[in-house]
């Protein structure tokens, strides 16, 4: 028999924010990356998960042998902790360059800068020993639909992936799609759309996804049903569960702390669809609350961990027999249920 999946953990140096809101300024002292690390560490999470100036800061300021010497670096003080990288994204939203998208910006230097920027961050993951490159697309949509033609748009997108793709022949791309914000409409809004732009790629079998609960639930989806779509396919190389109150702003909650339900039919999802079973990590891609004091700093990440092994738990002890008779004799109403019991405990 398949002995049970064990998941592995990780997280983001951003996932141990100040408190800043577009409204008001940090609430919590700045802490070093060291410290972040090291907390990492202290708490049994194995790997970290990488912006592309996480991991080389000032990288736009560096040399190409700068940024792989920095790389370097970095990749021994992991190996030294015994820690991964999980993957390295390349931080496309905050250069002046990318102020008109980056990928799809109507400026020719600024897509350029783009891809190189890419190619760069590419380097840097493979130094790290990953060979997952998370593509947020934050800038590629408009606010303006006339200032932009999508179909040509699609087109860059597919040119610069296919750059990316030809750079490192290991590589692999894991789309991260999100309907909005910042844009307005995003061109990739759901797994649906990162699946299918891959098909127009030189190499589709490296062109593959990354599932945020939140952005799924931003874009009215079932995040369950998005892992089982896009494990389907065999695509689905990483995960950034949190939860989400509704069609507002994107707010990284804890992963389980507005609906409880979707969350243990993600973790059903995951279970049935043996995630982990190739290597990938459970990543959480959470906020502390803007008023959580600095000693407690750790605990979104802490509880969301918690409460996802628990509903490891409660997907493995769940009466699937049980459930099973209820679905044969359609009666929906019932299973609801035990759904619901079996959530609630004793
Ligand atoms: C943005 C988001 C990013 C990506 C990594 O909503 O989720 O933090 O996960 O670039
Ligand atoms: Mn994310």
């Amino acid at each position: 028999m398949a002995q049970p999946q064990t998941y592995r953990f990780c997280f983001g140096p951003w996932n141990l924010s100040e408190g800043a809101d577009p409204y008001g300024p940090t609430t919590r002292p700045p802490q070093t990356f060291d410290w972040k690390l090291a907390q990492l560490k202290k708490h049994g999470f194995a790997a970290m998960m990488f912006h592309d100036d996480d991991a080389v800061p000032d990288i736009d300021g560096k040399s190409e042998a700068q940024i792989r010497k920095a790389a370097a670096e970095l990749r021994k003080r992991l190996d030294g902790e015994g820690l991964a990288a999980e993957m390295v994204a390349p931080r496309l939203w905050f250069s002046p360059m990318t102020i008109d998208g980056a990928y799809t910006s109507n400026d020719p230097k600024h897509r350029q800068y783009a891809i190189d920027r890419s190619l760069r961050s590419i380097d840097i993951a493979t130094i790290l020993g990953t060979d997952i490159l998370v593509l947020w697309l934050a800038r590629e949509g408009s606010y303006i639909r006339e200032s932009k033609n999508a179909r040509r748009c699609i087109g860059w997108l597919v040119e610069a992936f296919d750059k990316m793709l030809a750079h490192d022949k290991k590589i692999r791309l894991a789309i991260e799609p999100k309907p909005n914000e910042p844009m307005d409409h995003a061109y990739l809004p759901t797994i649906g759309h990162a699946l299918a732009i891959a098909q127009l790629t030189r190499d589709p079998d490296r062109v593959g996804c990354l599932i945020e609960s939140a952005h799924a639930i931003l874009a009215g989806l079932d995040p369950a049903d998005e892992i089982d779509f896009a494990m389907s396919f065999g695509k689905l190389w990483s995960l950034h569960l949190n939860d989400q109150n509704g069609l507002k702003y994107d707010q990284d909650r804890p992963f389980g702390n507005t609906n409880l339900r979707s969350a243990f039919d993600q973790v059903r999802a995951l279970e049935r669809n043996g995630y982990g079973r190739h290597g990938e990590y459970v990543c959480f891609d959470v906020h502390p609350f803007r008023t959580t004091k600095p000693e407690h700093w750790m605990d979104h990440l802490l509880n969301s961990r918690r409460t996802f092994l628990r509903l490891v738990e409660k997907a493995r002890t769940f009466d699937e027999a049980a459930a099973n008779q209820l679905i044969a004799d359609r009666n929906y109403q019932a299973l609801d249920q035990i759904v619901i019991e079996h959530l609630l405990g004793q």
